[in-house]
């Protein structure tokens, strides 16, 4: 048996990966229908049924890239990891990448990662990207921060963002990612209070987007973004079963941008662990990816964000063994997790 919080490490990056492959191909689609996703989800789950794996994506991608350099390093090492993501993009360039990012790659290795910083700095004219690829990859920093002070989180993760993505809602997208998965490791089981949870990450954000000396602000610019889209996740939970799709793109969004897209990934976790109307399943893991797949939009992401703070809530055993054959390279998450749980155990052990 594998011991409880090595399961939970399992379960996210599982979860992660499941939320990605499944989620992908509703990716940019209209939303797909409640019957359509019930049978979806019924026919992956069907131990006769034999169809070749579902694919990852950028998504999966990048986080396999985060989780290998933090095993190899021992820690995050900035230039390990920029090299990490345009080795992996040039190897495998079709895997559905932002069309952005793209730049950033190709400037890390035309200035032969001279500053690994530098390039992502330079997008979208100086403000950076807010797209949602440094908060999609960020599940392996949560779980390599479980024993660490939370500042040492949020500086890693934010670290780790601005390799692709420098503006403040991009990072800070990646940070609020992280401290959810966090949270639901540090939750104990059984235990999970939907507005605690999210009342917690409140107050975390709160610290987190307060302006510091170098944030660039516009005049007037809201800096409390995240703690905003947290208060309306509070407030959809008030309104429990009444809340539609629509209500959910309007208040959080379902787009590729990290303010309209890790709030919703959150939402999808708290809502799941109870049923939602026209979700057949009874299991709350898969309930998690079901629900952030029918908010359309984008999908893959939502869906694989919501999935690994899940997997690190509810642990491995939670997650259906039907439905992780039809994901591409599992075992690789699997041994990751394993890893990544090892050596926060070393350092416990050193420290
Ligand atoms: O954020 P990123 O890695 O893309 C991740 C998404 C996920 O959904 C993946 O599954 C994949 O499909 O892509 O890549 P970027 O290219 O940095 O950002 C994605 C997109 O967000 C950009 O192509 C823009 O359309 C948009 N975007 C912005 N638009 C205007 N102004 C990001 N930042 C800005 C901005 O500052
Ligand atoms: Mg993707
Ligand atoms: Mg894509
Ligand atoms: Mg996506």
């Amino acid at each position: 048996a594998v011991e409880a919080m090595a399961g939970r490490f399992r379960g996210c990056l599982v979860g992660a990966l499941m939320g990605d492959c499944l989620g992908a191909p509703f990716e940019g689609e209209p939303r797909a229908s409640p019957s359509v996703l019930n049978s979806y989800f019924r026919r992956l789950n069907d131990p006769d049924l034999k169809v070749p794996y579902k694919q990852y994506t950028d998504d999966t991608a990048m986080m396999r890239c985060v989780a290998l350099s933090l095993i190899e390093e021992k820690g995050y090492v900035a230039q390990d990891m920029a090299k990490r993501f345009v080795k992996e993009f040039y190897a495998e360039p079709r895997r559905g990448y932002g069309s952005n990012v793209v730049d950033v790659f190709a400037a890390l290795r035309a200035t032969k990662f001279r500053d690994v910083y530098a390039p992502a700095a330079m997008q979208f004219n100086g403000r950076g990207s807010y797209g949602n690829g440094g908060a999609m990859r960020a599940a392996p920093i949560a779980l390599f921060c479980h024993n660490s002070t939370m500042q040492e989180l949020v500086d890693t993760a934010k670290d780790m963002a601005l390799l692709t993505h420098a503006n403040r809602l991009g990072y800070n997208g990646t940070v609020l990612q992280c401290l959810a998965v966090h949270e639901a490791l540090q939750t104990p089981k059984n235990d999970l209070n939907c507005v605690k949870f999210v009342e917690n990450l409140i107050e975390k954000m709160k610290q987190v987007e307060k302006p510091g000396k170098d944030d660039i602000l516009d005049e007037g610019e809201e800096p409390f973004v995240y703690v905003k889209k947290l208060e309306r996740v509070l407030g959809l939970l008030e309104c429990k079963d009444s809340v539609d799709t629509d209500q959910v793109e309007e208040e959080l969004g379902v787009d590729i941008s990290a303010h309209k897209s890790v709030a919703t990934a959150i939402y999808s976790f708290v809502r799941a662990s109870c049923p939602i109307p026209n979700i057949e399943t009874e299991n709350e893991f898969q309930r998690t990816l079901h629900y952030a797949v029918s908010l359309g939009g984008d999908t893959d992401t939502i869906a694989s964000m919501a999935g690994s703070i899940a997997g690190a809530y509810y642990g491995i055993e939670k997650v259906p063994k039907n439905l992780e054959r039809h994901c591409e390279a599992l075992a690789d998450a699997i041994e990751q997790a394993d890893q990544l749980h090892n050596l926060v155990k070393a350092r416990a052990s050193t420290s």
